[in-house]
């Protein structure tokens, strides 16, 4: 197992010195983040990110994310040029050596909360999610702002969007991904490149938007839309795991048995009610996951892919991009890397 931490480029507060102190630590997970939405990422954006992580003892051979356009996702016609330039991206990482690339195909927002800085008892700050809280709120009006959610939209422009998505059924979304997959998994696995689908989060659907990367079903039914070694998961235990019906230690056997988990988001998650949620800090007891056993999923299946700790809470004073700060993010990877020593250790 190889673990590595979320980096958000150079405008991420965290150096990459601090990360590269962090014991155990072999590598970041980043990406370009000035590139527009569907454009090829050039070859000397990616050299040059890869040089500054290098340079700092650091390697650089995952990418989160390369995010796929709307048009795609909603099947316009237009999205043949956008999969043309993502198949290009994935060209222009390969020769730059990275090995995985990490994408989600949730519609409009990535990862949702409702609200950022929910105070635990400890003082500590975290991210949570209320159903009920969520259902309050309208993107449409606008003057939402969470992370996950694309800054660029002009109220009009986010009405267009979710107007654009009334006909979008579950249905017609995984054919947009059967199509979407087709030409980039070929492309992917020409170059060496595994791609790994991020499950939706929370797995649920929201705003009305169809959600489908959700639980284990859904899982191999993606696997099944194009049978390559490139076509795996970024099995993100947090994001599966708000829905008790998500068995994760399970799931990580069902799958790593099978070579198709490329990239391992590991963090627990404190289920407060019916899709009600905080993210807790990683150990066992302080959320409703099982670390030791999912930990122990992944060394029985030998794995020896990407893992990285995922949101932490902000704590010790630390301010800076909700759920990524550095300590409890550090304290998440040595709780895991300490977790992983033991069932080393107690295997021989
Ligand atoms: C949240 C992240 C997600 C993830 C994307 C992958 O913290 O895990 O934003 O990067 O869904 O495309």
């Amino acid at each position: 197992m190889k673990m590595i931490f979320r980096w958000y480029g150079v405008e991420d507060k965290i150096p990459l010195e601090y990360i590269r102190q962090i014991p155990g630590m072999t590598g970041v997970v980043s990406a370009i983040y000035d590139v527009p939405v569907g454009e090829v990422w050039p070859m000397d954006k990616i050299m040059s990110l890869k040089a500054k992580v290098e340079s700092r003892g650091l390697k650089l051979e995952v990418i989160e994310s390369v995010p796929v356009h709307e048009d795609i996702k909603l099947g316009l016609p237009v999205r043949d040029t956008y999969i043309a330039n993502y198949c290009q991206t994935l060209r222009n990482l390969a020769e730059a050596g990275i090995k995985v690339v990490c994408y989600n195909f949730m519609p409009v927002f990535d990862w949702t909360r409702s609200q950022l800085d929910y105070e635990l008892p400890d003082q500590s700050t975290a991210l949570i999610y209320d159903a009920e809280v969520v259902a309050q709120m309208n993107p449409a009006a606008g003057d939402l702002k969470l992370p996950g959610w694309d800054a660029s939209y002009t109220q009009q422009d986010m009405k267009d969007l979710l107007d654009a998505y009334k006909t979008v059924t579950e249905e017609k979304l995984w054919n947009n991904l059967r199509y979407f997959l087709t030409s980039v998994i070929q492309t992917a696995e020409e170059v060496g490149i595994k791609m790994a689908i991020h499950p939706d989060d929370p797995p649920w659907s929201i705003f009305g938007l169809p959600r489908i990367i959700t639980h284990k079903e859904n899982l191999e039914r993606l696997i099944n839309l194009v049978d390559s070694p490139a076509n795996g998961l970024t099995l993100c235990s947090g994001s599966l795991g708000v829905s008790p019906d998500n068995n994760i230690p399970e799931i990580v056997r069902h799958f790593g048995s099978k070579g198709k988990i490329h990239f391992a988001h590991v963090r627990n998650v404190k289920i407060t009610g019916k899709k009600c949620f905080e993210e807790s800090a990683h150990l066992s007891s302080a959320g409703s996951l099982n670390m030791y056993e999912i930990m122990k999923a992944y060394h029985d299946i030998g794995y020896t892919g990407y893992m990285r700790p995922d949101h932490g809470r902000m704590i010790w004073g630390e301010t800076g991009r909700p759920g990524y700060g550095l300590y409890d993010r550090a304290l998440g990877v040595e709780y895991l890397l300490g977790l992983w020593e033991a069932l080393e250790k107690g295997s021989k």
